[in-house]
């Protein structure tokens, strides 16, 4: 009898927990439903990693089994002063996948933006080198035993398959992607090393992407998966691209990943995620302030739905799905292109309520 009251006050304590942070505990899982099929993983940022809101967290991990880092472990933030490394918050990443059993994406070694601003002071090949060098070797071997994979060499590419012109080409030469797989190897040789890139499944960049990838293979260092970071549009997934792309990345025996998937429901006049694009703001630019249109909603209900069903078609393949952002509130679209807009491109809405696009996803499992 007491048992039964106190199961009762437990619920009770957790449905107005719920009612409170906004969510049910009636939500189905996605990870749950995925659980034989691929990794459920998000973005987090530094006051969800700090769990700064405790049913957050609970909502966090009752959904989720991956997580990569929004941005703390990026070189500027780990790695602020040329010998100063900044752990506290990774840790704390850390920490929190191993007490709720998630599996943490390390994100990113090594990336032309978000690099330390001493960086721009350096002007010697041998300089860039002993960064570069020390900057893997440091944070690669902190984490060798506690994460599970790097996005070792992030975005390296433009549009047209071309390697990007970034201080580490300009100074080390094309060789230094795969170099950066053979040293991030050396230091945690049991973590599955990635190269990750967005625009990846079209044509042009994905043979660019096949070539970069080959040349790692051919020197000998190991790469064990691509990551194709899906910022799409809604209404113009690129379903055929992904497709192929899926195919042609696993002939290479490599494991495909959708490692920052959102979908944008705002106009936009350009394709990708190149954080140094901007457009001016105006309200034409903002025009759902007050709440998604219903036809909107819809279609990215529909997109997201053609997307999971072609991740299940090929879950032989397809090893993660990851969302960059656990809520439509948290999303970095909503700052980017255009500051200060409303958008609402993942699956749950501001309160962590599950939208149409999470019951048509979670529907393919019934
Ligand atoms: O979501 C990230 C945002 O908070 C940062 O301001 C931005 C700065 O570069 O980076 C965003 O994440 C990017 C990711 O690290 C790499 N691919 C593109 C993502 C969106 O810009």
């Amino acid at each position: 009898m007491i048992f039964k009251k106190n199961r009762r006050a437990v619920s009770t304590a957790i449905l107005i927990m719920g009612a409170i942070s906004g969510f049910s505990q009636s939500i189905p899982s996605l990870k749950d439903a995925f659980k034989n099929d691929f990794g459920i993983g998000t973005a987090l940022n530094n006051s969800q990693i700090e769990e700064r809101d405790p049913a957050l967290t609970q909502f966090i991990v009752s959904q989720f089994n991956m997580a990569t880092p929004e941005n703390v472990m990026k070189s500027a933030l780990i790695h602020p002063k040329w010998d100063t490394y900044d752990f506290v918050v990774p840790d704390k990443l850390v920490e929190f996948g191993k007490k709720y059993n998630i599996k943490i994406n390390g994100h990113t070694l090594i990336w032309h933006s978000q690099l330390p601003s001493f960086i721009r002071g350096i002007h010697s090949k041998d300089s860039i080198q002993t960064f570069f060098n020390d900057h893997i070797k440091t944070v690669a071997s902190r984490y060798k035993d506690n994460i599970f994979s790097w996005d070792v060499v992030n975005e390296a590419l433009n549009e047209d398959g071309t390697l990007r012109k970034t201080v580490f080409l300009d100074y080390l030469g094309e060789g230094y992607i795969a170099e950066a797989f053979r040293l991030t190897q050396q230091a945690a040789p049991n973590v599955e090393l990635y190269y990750n890139d967005y625009n990846n499944e079209q044509p042009a960049k994905r043979a660019g992407c096949i070539n970069l990838i080959k040349k790692i293979q051919a020197s000998g260092a190991r790469i064990d998966g691509v990551g194709i970071q899906g910022h799409w549009h809604v209404g113009k997934v690129p379903f055929k691209d992904i497709e192929e792309s899926i195919l042609q990345y696993a002939a290479l025996g490599l494991k495909v990943m959708f490692t920052e998937l959102d979908i944008e429901v705002l106009p936009r006049n350009f394709q990708g995620a190149d954080v140094n694009q901007r457009m001016a703001s105006n309200p034409a630019m903002n025009p759902y302030t007050a709440g998604l249109p219903d036809d909107v909603q819809q279609q990215l209900a529909a997109d997201y739905e053609a997307l999971f069903k072609l991740f299940l078609k090929h879950k032989d393949k397809v090893t993660r799905v990851t969302f960059w952002g656990v809520n439509d509130g948290n999303s970095w679209l909503n700052g980017w292109p255009v500051r200060g807009r409303t958008n609402y491109p993942l699956l749950f809405d501001r309160n962590n309520q599950p939208k149409p696009a999470f019951y048509k996803v979670i529907g393919l499992k019934k």
